[in-house]
């Protein structure tokens, strides 16, 4: 399945995060991507102080992650349509399971895949995933479409920042001692990406029940 696998790489002052440069040929998630998002529609959710996220996110799998007024959380049930999340492809588990087996994490079996749809203009403020069950397990990222620039603080919400820069097909797998630092993604450049044109969409997979 990971035809394009080149490389492994330890980031640099994130002990436990591993950088898998074009893991994956982004062509191939196209239309499983169209069938979950033809059944979950990506939805800008809106976060417990009423402010909308400028991602517009859905879920594939057991549970997915919402947030809203009452806050973040993950649910079985997709609030949007009322039914359970789509199933997560078997293609998409496959790679997360191989790229986290790359990166030295044996046995994960993730039970969510949220997808984030960022257009230009559009980032994520520094954040640290902290709603999953274990943090043992860690989390396989995706990216697909324009590039972004990723970057890494730490255990707090300032200082210098670790920058990464995301291209399309890229896999980062994040688990260890930096599982819980604080993280995000600056506002996206626009651009024509030869898949999804003007877009970046990144899924990470997790084990969060
Ligand atoms: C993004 N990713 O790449 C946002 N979080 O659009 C994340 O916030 C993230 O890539 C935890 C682990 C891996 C990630
Ligand atoms: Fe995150």
């Amino acid at each position: 399945m990971n035809d394009v696998v080149i490389d492994c790489l330890a980031v640099d002052k994130v002990p436990g995060m591993y950088y898998l440069p074009v893991f994956f040929e982004p062509l191939k998630i196209v239309p499983l991507l169209e069938r979950v998002l033809a059944q979950s529609p990506l939805r800008h959710m809106e976060t417990s102080r009423g402010f909308k996220l400028s991602a517009a996110m859905s879920n594939c799998g057991v549970l997915g992650w919402v947030s809203d007024r009452k806050g973040y959380r993950y649910e079985a049930i997709d609030p949007l349509t009322g039914n359970a999340w789509p199933k997560m492809p078997v293609e998409f588990s496959g790679l997360a399971i191989q790229a986290a087996k790359t990166a030295g994490y044996e046995n994960f079996s993730p039970d969510v895949c949220l997808i984030n749809c960022y257009k230009p203009g559009a980032g994520m403020s520094s954040h640290r995933d902290s709603d999953e069950a274990d943090f043992e397990h860690p989390i396989v990222s995706l990216s697909l479409g324009l590039p972004a620039r990723f970057f890494v603080q730490g255990r707090e919400r300032k200082g210098p920042s670790v920058p990464l820069d995301l291209a399309s097909g890229d896999v980062v797998v994040w688990g260890g001692e930096s599982r819980l630092f604080y993280h995000g993604i600056r506002p996206l450049k626009a651009g024509d990406a030869p898949v999804f044109e003007n877009q970046r969409f990144n899924l990470t997979f997790r084990k969060a029940g």
